[in-house]
């Protein structure tokens, strides 16, 4: 563990996320229409112990208490996301009223408590109708997109403080639309490269309506981007399958987004799959809008290397499913295990990697600000005997990522700020309840919150922008 003590400037800012499917719950109520996930959970065998979003954290009723954690964590921010059917059931027509209403009452009350909300606007819950047209594979589900962003600025106007377009449209797409592991649960490479391009896309076009909305709002995306490392660093096919596997998993949304165009190397890589005709004259000049914050999710990093062609190719990748792989064009590529200690999730654990992507994308776009939009660890919480978590692994990987983004910035990384995942336990995608994220416990029968110990920890961390050491910190008081 990193020792050193570090401090950040009062102008940084220290946040929390969430996502609506995974906390809000209420998916009947208010006029909501169903969204891809509500039919993934609700088909057999999708999700573990065949758990849905149907209640998750219940945050639709129990909003207000959550701002308040919010509040005593001391947070200068708060990431949320807007589910896009409970403000426009069908993906297209006026916006329900209701719905809009409860992202109001939830803005007006983060700003009576000194909260700024980065608001997300797609955190992967499409609109079921959306998705019976195509989906994401869809060009008209770009145009519907920018349609439901623009009638969001005007509803929210200023309420906003940062307007974030697309969480991980690595994932929307690949895991989607290849792997299957994620909602809609297609296993189509072909429809995944559409996807990627129309998500670009519907970022550009919603930037674009955002703005003439609100000459002054301040916009963003969110990317997880993956550090990928060779197996033998002296291989040229190994270096080569790292470049492959970026420009894929990186290159497709850095590229067209911040500099106009597509990797020449990925529409090679997968002519095989694609014609990449879905790419239309103007386009890329739609998509590369200016930015005034990347978004930046960091969990692990990846090892690979440039399979031998015989025996079973390694796919040790936690997002790819028994038969699919999520890396589209990537058949010749061994994902690999990883040695030493790992989260919950089988993810790696290593500050070092987001030291890495925050310096490499400062010296690819100087000029783009960045801030942490996710990070964070899943693990196995116990309730003690004191009624407590005491979840020391959670507070020493928070304390040495930390560290990595002040080790970032020391290294000329323009880094704004930094949100834990997550505020509180909630619904994780395919691994349902099981995996534990949040800062906050809660507990799925009462739907009780609980502070754990790396609470207490990150909040002696924003009172003082200090890194305070993992043992420093009294955990044993009331929240
Ligand atoms: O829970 C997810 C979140 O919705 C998106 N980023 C990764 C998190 C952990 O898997």
């Amino acid at each position: 563990m990193t020792t050193t003590r570090r401090t950040f400037p009062p102008d940084f800012t220290w946040g929390s996320a969430t996502a609506a499917y995974q906390i809000e719950g209420a998916a009947q109520e208010g006029g909501r229409g169903p969204s891809i996930w509500d039919t993934f959970s609700h088909t057999a065998g999708k999700v573990d112990g065949g758990d849905t979003g149907d209640v998750a954290c219940d945050h639709y009723h129990r909003w207000r208490e959550d701002v308040d954690h919010l509040s005593e964590l001391g947070l200068g921010a708060y990431r949320l996301s807007i589910s896009w059917p409970r403000v426009q059931p069908g993906g297209t027509g006026p916006l329900n009223p209701e719905g809009v209403g409860f992202y109001r009452d939830l803005l007006a009350e983060l700003h009576r408590a000194g909260i700024s909300p980065v608001v997300t606007l797609y955190h992967w819950d499409l609109p079921q109708e959306l998705e019976d047209a195509g989906g994401w594979a869809n060009r008209d589900t770009a145009v519907r997109f920018a349609e439901y962003a623009g009638l969001m600025a005007r509803a929210l106007g200023d309420a906003v403080a940062v307007w974030t377009t697309l969480n991980e449209p690595w994932c929307s797409a690949y895991l989607g639309y290849a792997s299957g592991v994620h909602a809609p649960g297609r296993t189509d490479p072909a429809a995944a490269l559409a996807a990627v391009h129309h998500l670009n896309l519907a970022h550009g076009l919603a930037v674009t309506a955002i703005r003439a909305q609100l000459p002054g709002a301040k916009v963003s995306i969110t990317l997880n981007l993956h550090v990928v490392r060779p197996q033998d660093p002296a291989s040229a096919a190994d270096r080569d399958a790292v470049r492959q596997v970026d420009a894929v998993g990186n290159r497709a949304f850095l590229e067209p987004l911040l500099e106009g165009r597509y990797p020449e190397d990925l529409v090679a890589d997968t002519a095989a799959i694609s014609d990449w005709a879905f790419v239309r004259e103007g386009d890329l000049a739609l998509i590369q809008q200016p930015l005034d914050v990347l978004g930046v999710n960091y969990y692990a990093t990846t090892l690979v290397r440039r399979f031998a062609g015989s025996g079973e190719r390694v796919l040790a990748d936690s997002h790819a499913s028994t038969t699919h792989s999520p890396w589209v064009g990537c058949a010749d590529v061994e994902f690999l295990p990883q040695t030493g200690p790992t989260t919950a999730m089988g993810w790696n654990i290593d500050p070092d990697g987001l030291v890495e992507l925050l310096t490499s994308l400062a010296a690819a776009y100087p000029d783009v600000p960045m801030m942490v939009t996710e990070n964070g660890a899943a693990f196995d919480d116990v309730v003690s005997g004191d009624g407590r978590v005491h979840d020391r692994e959670r507070v020493e990987y928070l304390h040495d990522h930390v560290h990595a983004v002040a080790r970032a910035r020391e290294l000329g990384a323009d880094v704004r700020g930094y949100f834990a995942w997550s505020l509180m336990d909630n619904f994780e995608w395919s691994y349902g309840f099981s995996k534990r994220f949040g800062l906050v416990r809660v507990d799925y029968d009462t739907l009780e919150r609980c502070w754990k110990d790396s609470a207490f920890w990150y909040r002696a961390l924003v009172q003082t922008g200090q890194i305070p050491d993992v043992d420093d910190i009294e955990y044993a008081f009331e929240a």
